[in-house]
């Protein structure tokens, strides 16, 4: 469904008043306010192919209808959630839920949307119907070298398909690990899994990168063979300047301080980007921002810190993408809201008066840094953000215009009520 000529502007003259006043106020009190909206401006998350529709848990799945049927339809709604938002300007593809048929139609249809593709992602987490060798004992890792070979052809054919696409990136999540003791000896399963990567990693074109994704556990649920930072870090190291380590914020044991993680990473060059997302427990892929919004918080602060001048937009050559899935929330919904938590929290980080912050640890005055960082952070900066979409077309609120225009309503209507996106 396309939005019609004039809906974003009805509805931002409907809301401008009201807007208007908040941001005026805000802009009085945040000197720095027009730079920020430049740089919110300048902010694009990419979204993954395989949220639009609804996940599900182990034990059920309630698609609400009008889910996207195929990659035209996944890049239509991103592009809509752009028009909406504007600061969802990419798209992240997995193969093989979304083989391109023609490449030249997919780029033309995306670049009419204005979305570029972020990362490729490889699947060898599944068995595939045509498949010949099975995953159930890990991929990369797999003691047997068909396995292993079959495993790495299949990523090389990723990065065929996004070279194609225009796409700058791979991603390698990998499900290899182990569920009892002994199953595994860790140093082979680490070292096939480095020469599969080493096979892969010289099919990257010279301007790719290679993003190594870890997690702690599942579904392995005794040894995970990428499971925490220090284990990708130790691929990526290996592997080259071209590989870097992806932070998902959901795969670290409870309380892991993942904004220090951050800052190690990008200190080291070696952060490769972000799968955004929320838990409480582990893995949950929740909505971004909506179970610890300081924690996001705190990441940005470290990213703003670390990054210094460079800017923190695509150019930076960091993935800044979601990963998420929903059980229960519209899933177009449930992105907006997480586009609009990251844009805070980045909006607020970039509250924080550094100077006085350096200070206040130069001097040991962990009351005045926790203050610093808090008044950041508590500050409602939540008019910058829309008065940023705003100066660029987008609605002052796209969660609301997405609900008075019935956007979900459409897509049944268009798609039908039982139709199910390829993905998890
Ligand atoms: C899996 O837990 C990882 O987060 C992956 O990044 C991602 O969810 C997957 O590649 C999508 O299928
Ligand atoms: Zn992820
Ligand atoms: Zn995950
Ligand atoms: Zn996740």
């Amino acid at each position: 469904m396309k939005l019609r000529e004039n809906e974003i502007n009805d509805h931002n003259n409907l809301l401008k008043g009201s807007h208007k006043v908040r941001f005026d106020f805000l802009s009085k009190l945040i000197p720095e306010s027009e730079s920020i909206i430049s740089k919110l401006i300048n902010f694009q998350i990419a979204i993954p192919s395989w949220a639009l529709g609804s996940g599900g848990t182990r034990f059920g799945r309630f698609p609400g209808g009008g889910e996207p049927r195929n990659l035209e339809e996944k890049i239509e709604d991103v592009g809509l959630l752009h028009k909406l938002n504007c600061s969802s300007g990419a798209i992240s593809l997995h193969i093989p839920w979304d083989v391109p048929k023609d490449y030249r139609a997919i780029k033309n249809l995306a670049a009419e949307y204005g979305l570029r593709f972020d990362a490729m992602n490889s699947n060898t987490f599944q068995d595939q119907e045509e498949q010949v060798e099975s995953y159930k004992f890990g991929s990369l890792q797999h003691v047997n070298k068909a396995v292993r070979k079959q495993a790495i052809e299949h990523n090389i054919e990723v990065i065929k398909h996004g070279i194609e696409l225009g796409s700058k990136s791979l991603t390698v999540w990998l499900a290899d690990g182990s569920c009892f003791p002994g199953q595994l000896n860790f140093r082979k399963a680490f070292q096939n899994t480095l020469e599969s990567l080493r096979e892969i990693y010289a099919a990257l074109p010279d301007d790719w990168k290679m993003f190594v994704e870890y997690k702690a556990y599942e579904p392995n649920f005794y040894s995970t063979t990428v499971g925490d930072w220090g284990q990708s870090l130790l691929f990526t190291s290996k592997l080259g300047p071209k590989a870097y380590t992806l932070v998902d914020l959901g795969h670290h044991l409870p309380n892991a301080n993942i904004e220090q993680i951050v800052s190690l990473l990008l200190m080291e060059g070696k952060l490769g980007g972000f799968h955004f997302n929320d838990s409480k427990y582990g893995d949950d892929d929740l909505t971004t921002g909506s179970i610890k919004p300081y924690q996001l918080f705190l990441i940005f602060n470290e990213l703003i810190d670390g990054m210094d001048e460079r800017n923190m937009n695509h150019a930076s050559g960091l993935g800044w993408m979601i990963d998420a899935s929903h059980n229960l929330k519209d899933p177009l919904e449930d992105i907006l809201q997480s586009v609009e938590a990251i844009m805070i929290a980045y909006a607020q980080a970039l509250l924080i008066d550094r100077a006085a912050l350096k200070e206040a640890q130069l001097s040991n005055d962990v009351t005045s840094a926790q203050e610093i960082l808090q008044n950041a952070f508590r500050t409602d900066v939540r008019a910058l953000v829309a008065e940023a979409r705003f100066r660029s077309g987008g609605a002052l609120s796209p969660l609301k215009l997405f609900r008075e225009i019935g956007v979900r309503n459409q897509l049944i209507k268009e798609r039908g009520s039982k139709t199910i996106a390829t993905g998890l």
